[in-house]
């Protein structure tokens, strides 16, 4: 497979990388791909140096495959072009996410629904992922109503330059700043820009992308998105609502056989997931998994994922991964 890395130099580009050589994914020929002032870069890939593209250079190289991370506006403006060219593109941006014509893939959810005709698939919002990972076995059983999510995001789903901001405010020292306010000591109750509704961007692709990636409108969810100075991954206290009983001990199981969702969940040995071990790793933890006591049918859990793994880089991969499996690239 030649496959093209876009926005290589990137914090999820990198984790791109790194996952596509953990993962051995079969590549014949890597074409990293970013932004002008980053051409003729050198990058090491298993062992090997590859430079730096342009955006023009990898569309004519006609790549198999285009993995993108490199924003909204550049994914607009390009990933049409790659796929013109004959490209497959899988896009972390949300810029194709809710258009009705483009899938948007969670594999272990509906990776089945992609053709060969789909020449720009969506990944969706790292939050995103991690709630639909545990929601979507529970809402087959016991069919969901409402979900009530809040989260604590990890400063790399911003960039690097959050990071840079937390390390200098850590330092005391000054420094470009990511968000309006200090993140070090602080939680800061909005991730993205606000809507006229009054939830921000975060918040409502938590609401939008559920439901379409379950395949289920009437699931209703309302988020609420802080920042945190954390860098290991998103956590997410979920309330789910079904139509119907359950029984705890069979949600538990449900989960624990779900591909791709680890559980941790056991309070005499105070287990539970916490970013600084989900770091590095591409499963989903799920745990304080408890009936609602106040409401009928309901129950809360605490959900753990790296960000920039299943949250970004892995998923992304694993859609690749699927359409190589299936034959439909
Ligand atoms: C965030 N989910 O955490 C968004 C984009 N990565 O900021």
């Amino acid at each position: 497979m030649k496959v093209a890395v876009v926005g290589a130099t990137g914090m999820v580009g990198e984790v791109m990388l790194q996952v596509l050589a953990e993962r051995n994914f079969p590549i014949t020929e890597l074409i990293p791909v970013a932004s002008e002032r980053s051409v003729g870069k050198e990058i090491e890939f298993k062992g090997k140096k590859y430079k730096v593209v342009g955006m023009q250079t990898a569309v004519d190289m006609k790549a198999d495959i285009a993995l993108f991370s490199a924003g909204g506006e550049t994914s607009l403006t390009w990933a049409p072009k790659f796929a013109e060219a004959g490209t497959t593109v899988i896009d972390n941006s949300s810029a194709w996410r809710m258009d009705p014509t483009k899938k948007l893939v969670v594999p272990e959810i509906n990776a089945s629904e992609l053709t060969k005709e789909d020449k720009i698939i969506a990944n969706p919002n790292c939050s995103t992922i991690q709630m639909v990972m545990a929601l979507a076995p529970l809402h087959k059983k016991y069919n969901i109503k409402r979900v009530i999510v809040s989260t604590y995001q990890s400063i790399t789903g911003t960039g690097v330059k959050a990071v840079q901001q937390l390390e200098n405010e850590y330092a005391g020292t000054k420094g470009e700043m990511a968000y309006k306010y200090q993140i070090h000591r602080n939680a800061i109750p909005q991730c993205d820009v606000f809507e006229d509704n009054g939830y921000t961007k975060e918040e409502m692709k938590l609401t939008r992308e559920t439901k379409k990636i379950i395949g289920d409108d009437s699931i209703n969810v309302t988020a609420t998105a802080v920042r945190i100075p954390v860098v290991g991954g998103h956590s997410e206290a979920v309330n789910i609502e079904f139509s119907n009983d359950f029984d705890i001990n069979e949600v538990r199981s449900i989960l624990h056989n779900t591909p791709g969702i680890t559980v941790q969940d056991n309070n005499d040995t105070y287990t539970y997931p916490m970013p600084l071990y989900a770091q590095g790793k591409d499963d989903v933890f799920v745990g304080r998994i408890r009936r609602d006591e106040s409401q009928a049918n309901s129950l809360n859990m605490w959900i753990v994922a790296d960000n920039l793994r299943k949250g970004a880089a892995t998923n992304t991969i694993q859609i690749a991964e699927y359409l190589v499996e299936n034959k439909l690239v």
